[in-house]
């Protein structure tokens, strides 16, 4: 009879406890399909990347060969180009207000150039690391390496709040380059093939982009050269995405969302 019991229980258990706690430890995963291929500076480590008004800018990192610059989409052709001083190990990179704005790394310094010249205009200071940025029409968006966005005040740089971002439940670390697109934050996964696409109003993960496959590994030449750059061409509705020493930038299409468990 305890025999039974206990059978019954587990029976009950793989029907309805069991069934939710598979459910809740998916999340959806998108797929994607090419629609088209561009040259990529494939000496540029690509920490961030941003396009508006039909220019498309690049953040480019390690000391001594940090950048910001213009780049001819179509032909991957640096068009301007502003050194970083190579003290400094440039990071994110937003367009606000007619600016781009930089991050670094470690040196808690942040740099503001004049869009149309990439001439320095200012600096400013912030606290902890910076890896990418972004802005959802109000604030800056700031991720630093840990499963925080940060948000700031575009014209003081003052941190106004901030969300932890989780999967399930399960806090994502190693945020990196950002993009903002259609109210989600869009968020490259250090030393991942995947961006999460995130609520900034709670942090959570409302999906995943698998883009494994998206460029042939022996094109890279080395462990480092990973994902890493989003930007997204709101007039015309497009994505590109692109990584550290990637010879290729690549505008994609999302395709539908499957609801397979998360690998971990
Ligand atoms: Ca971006």
């Amino acid at each position: 009879m305890r025999r039974l019991v206990a059978f019954c229980l587990l029976l009950a258990l793989s029907q309805t406890g069991w069934g939710q706690a598979a459910r809740a430890v998916t999340t959806s995963v998108a797929g994607y399909q090419v629609i088209k291929a561009y040259p990529h500076d494939p000496t540029a480590f690509t920490q961030g990347l941003v396009y508006v008004d039909g220019a498309l800018y690049e953040s480019t990192g390690l000391n001594g060969q940090s950048s910001v610059r213009q780049v001819k989409l179509e032909t991957g052709k640096v068009l301007q180009k502003q050194a970083v001083d190579p003290a400094h190990f440039a990071e994110g990179l937003a367009e606000w207000n007619g600016k781009l704005i930089q991050l670094t790394w470690r040196s808690g310094i942040g740099f503001i150039y004049d869009r149309s010249t990439l001439r320095l205009k200012g600096t400013f200071n912030f606290s902890g690391e910076g890896w990418g940025l972004t802005h959802d029409g109000n604030r800056l968006i700031l991720s630093d390496g840990t499963a925080n966005l940060r948000f700031l005040n575009p014209d003081s740089f003052r941190e106004i709040g901030r969300v932890v971002v989780r999967d399930r439940g399960n806090p994502v670390q190693d945020l990196n380059e950002l993009e903002f697109i259609k109210g989600e934050v869009y968020a490259n996964v250090w030393h991942s093939n995947r961006i999460a696409r995130i609520s900034p109003a709670t942090g959570e993960v409302l999906g995943w982009i698998d883009l494994s496959g998206l460029i042939p590994q022996r094109l890279l030449p080395h462990a480092e050269a990973v994902l890493n750059g989003i930007a997204y061409d709101s007039a015309n509705d497009r994505l590109f995405v692109t990584g550290k020493l990637w010879p290729k930038l690549f505008e994609i299409r999302l395709t539908p969302a499957t609801d397979v468990p998360l690998k971990r």
